[in-house]
């Protein structure tokens, strides 16, 4: 298997770390981050520096076009027909609650129902707890199988109550790495009469999206995870939903006209882009949806999954390793494991000796946990820039760190 791409594209992958080469295994939390994305905010910072939206001078049109411009590029990459029907955001979090607060509190009623699933992030979890405990509505989950996968009869018996208002679902688990049957969710959740957001904090930055094809209401996802840096994110919605809600925060660039009492707003997405955004960050995430596009998603995919195939493969020869999630095309590049008698924090401390960084907690999805029956896991997850040599690495330390713990 050759490197999938130049490792100096990667600076963080040239520096060691406790004296031993680098092996970020931790993708799932966020990714490292390439030159041409680095250069990108820089250029931001040292030629152009001014505020969007508001002069009309030339430095701050051309801050604007940088703006607009990474819009364009992540509707590219998401096969998004209109760029307006992007919202940038800090990260998929703020993207669920803004839906959450500005639908949820305009469309909740009592006693209506919110589906989510055992397999979701809290952050596809808290913010309904939280709307849906302000309306007197319901949140309800969908039970997972053993392996993590949905249990789709047991979703259909949920859609039948007639209550469903909302199906929050995550396109693919961050704890388990299943690729779940998003079409099928979202049509589903349709033909019940609900809408349905979609969690694609894992799934943007990993496989070939298309929300036209998905033809979900609401997809949400971080650029932390894709390459981008942290503190911006972006809520994709069909442009006639998102009209048709109130905004989710109040101040500068939201506005259409304001008086003293009151105010009307702006169209999507300004109305949902309050206050100066963070537009060096909007400009590296547009860097980072070409970096990817170039790459090809498709291949990305293929590349990552063919690592986690080679992992999974020698991971099952081990005693006292047991595995957890699904085998076959629907399982993304995460890899949940646990050690007999050994703490999963014990393992990515003893991993993070050789250089090596993985995950280990209960990865934000403490409903997952339980049904699997464990506290938690240790998680090695892949990207782009790890190869064969970094699996190798991971299974010889694994191989240490048993020995050592007997
Ligand atoms: N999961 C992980 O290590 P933010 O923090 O808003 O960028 O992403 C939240 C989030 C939402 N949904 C899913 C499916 C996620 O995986 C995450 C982030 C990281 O698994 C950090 S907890």
């Amino acid at each position: 298997m050759k490197p999938f791409i130049s490792s100096s594209d990667f600076p963080l992958l040239e520096q060691p770390v406790n004296g031993k080469r680098l092996v970020y295994l931790d993708s799932t939390a966020t990714s490292l981050k390439p030159k041409v994305v680095l250069e990108a905010m820089d250029n931001y910072y040292r030629h152009v520096g001014a505020n969007v939206h508001r002069g009309v001078y030339s430095l701050s049109s051309q801050a604007t076009d940088l703006y607009e411009m990474a819009r364009v590029s992540v509707a590219r990459l998401i096969s998004a027909a209109q760029p307006e029907s992007l919202v940038f955001t800090r990260n998929t979090t703020e993207g669920i609650n803004l839906v959450a607060y500005a639908w949820g509190l305009k469309n909740l009623l009592p006693d209506d129902e919110i589906v989510v699933s055992e397999l979701e992030h809290h952050s596809n979890l808290v913010p309904w707890h939280l709307v849906a405990g302000y309306r007197g509505a319901k949140v309800k989950a969908i039970r997972m199988t053993t392996d993590g996968q949905l249990d789709l009869e047991h979703y259909a018996s949920l859609l039948q109550s007639g209550k469903v208002k909302m199906v929050a679902i995550a396109h693919v688990s961050n704890a388990l790495g299943t690729i779940h049957p998003i079409q099928k969710i979202v049509q589903m959740a349709h033909q019940a009469g609900a809408l349905c957001l979609v969690d694609g904090a894992q799934s943007v930055p990993h496989l070939q999206v298309d929300v036209q094809d998905i033809g979900a209401d609401f997809y949400a996802f971080s650029g932390h995870k894709m390459l981008a840096p942290t503190g911006i994110g972006v809520l994709y919605g069909k442009l006639e939903v998102l009209k048709a809600m109130p905004p989710f925060l109040g101040g500068g660039d939201m506005i259409d006209q304001v008086f003293p009492d009151h105010s009307s707003y702006a169209e999507p997405p300004m109305r949902f882009e309050a206050g100066t955004p963070a537009i060096a960050e909007a400009i590296g995430l547009g860097a980072a949806a070409e970096y990817l596009m170039d790459l090809g998603m498709a291949r990305v995919q293929a590349h990552e999954q063919a690592l986690t195939v080679y992992a999974l493969e020698q991971l099952d020869q081990f005693e006292g390793v047991t595995t957890y999630g699904t085998r076959g095309a629907n399982r993304s590049a995460v890899i949940a494991f646990n050690l007999e008698n050994v703490h999963p924090h014990d393992v990515a401390t003893f991993l993070d000796a050789e250089g090596i960084c993985v995950r280990a907690g209960h990865h934000c999805a403490q409903p997952a946990m339980r049904a699997l029956g464990v506290q938690s896991t240790a998680r090695a997850s892949f990207g782009i820039y790890n190869t064969k040599e970094d699996v190798d690495a991971l299974v010889e330390s694994l191989k240490h760190c048993i020995k050592f713990f007997q």
